[in-house]
C-alpha cells in the first residue's frame, strides 16, 4: 500500500494482516522508540512498515536486513539504528503484538538532520531490497541473525554508555545475548539509547 501523508506508517499498518507493507510519501507524527520524532520533509526518505509473524529477535533481525539492503558500508549501532561512516542513516521501530509485528524502517536518501547521514540510492530499488532481505533474515534461525549481526555491528567492541530509564551504564560492549540484549563488561542490558564513546 502507498500513501501520500500519513501520521505514521506503524499507524496503518497496525491493522492489516501479516504481509502487507506500507509506505509512505510523508509522515506528520514519524515516531522513533520511545515516544521519540523520526523527522523528515516530504518525499526525502524510504518511510515503510512491514506487518510479519512475530518473532523475538525482529529487531536485530530488521536491522541486519535494513544493513544488507542499503549496503554502502551501513553498519549497525545497537539496538537497531543505522550507520553511514558513524552517522545514523536510518532507524528501526519494532512494536511487537500477540499475534503480529510492526515493523518500521525509516531510511533518509536525500535529507537528514544536522549530524545524520543520506543514502544516496532510488527509493524504489532500495524498498525491493529491503522486502527481499527482511523476508530472508525475519525467518532466519537466531544463530544466523546473531551471528551476522555481530559482523554488521558497529558497537561491539567498543567503549559505551547506556542510558536507561533512570540508571547510566559505562563499559565495554563486549557481544550480544542470545535475546538480543547488549552485554557490557558482563552484564546484560536490555533497553536503552547508547552512546558510543
Ligand atoms: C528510531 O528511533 O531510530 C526508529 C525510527 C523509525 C522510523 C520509521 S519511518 C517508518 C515507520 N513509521 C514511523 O512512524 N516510524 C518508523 P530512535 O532510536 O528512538 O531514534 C529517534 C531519534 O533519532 C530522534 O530522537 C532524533 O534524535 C533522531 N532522528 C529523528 N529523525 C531522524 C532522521 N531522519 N535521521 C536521523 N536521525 C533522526
Amino acid at each position: 500500500m502507498r500513501i501520500k501523508s500519513v501520521t505514521s506508517t506503524q499507524d496503518i499498518a497496525r491493522p492489516l494482516p501479516i504481509g502487507s507493507v506500507v509506505v509512505a510519501e510523508h509522515q506528520t507524527a514519524g515516531r522513533g522508540r520511545l515516544d521519540r520524532r523520526w523527522e523528515s520533509p516530504p518525499g526525502t526518505a524510504l518511510l515503510v512498515s512491514f506487518v510479519l509473524p512475530p518473532n523475538p529477535l525482529l529487531s536485530l533481525a530488521a536491522g541486519v536486513a535494513a544493513a544488507e539492503a542499503c549496503g554502502d558500508h551501513v553498519r549497525l549501532k545497537w539496538p537497531n539504528d543505522l550507520l553511514l561512516r558513524g552517522a545514523k542513516v536510518g532507524g528501526i521501530l519494532v512494536e511487537a503484538r500477540a499475534a503480529k509485528s510492526i515493523c518500521g524502517i525509516g531510511i533518509n536518501l536525500t535529507w537528514a538532520p544536522e549530524g545524520a547521514a543520506t543514502l544516496n540510492q532510488d527509493r524504489d530499488r532500495l524498498l525491493e531490497k529491503l522486502r527481499v532481505e527482511l523476508e530472508r533474515w525475519s525467518s532466519a534461525t537466531p544463530v544466523a541473525v546473531l551471528a551476522r549481526w555481530r559482523e554488521l555491528s558497529d558497537t561491539l567492541g567498543r567503549r559505551v554508555r547506556v542510558e536507561m530509564a533512570g540508571r547510566v551504564v559505562v563499559g565495554i560492549a563486549e557481544d550480544i545475548g542470545d535475546n538480543g540484549e547488549l552485554i557490557v563488561d558482563g552484564k546484560p542490558v536490555a533497553f536503552g539509547s547508547v552512546i558510543h564513546l
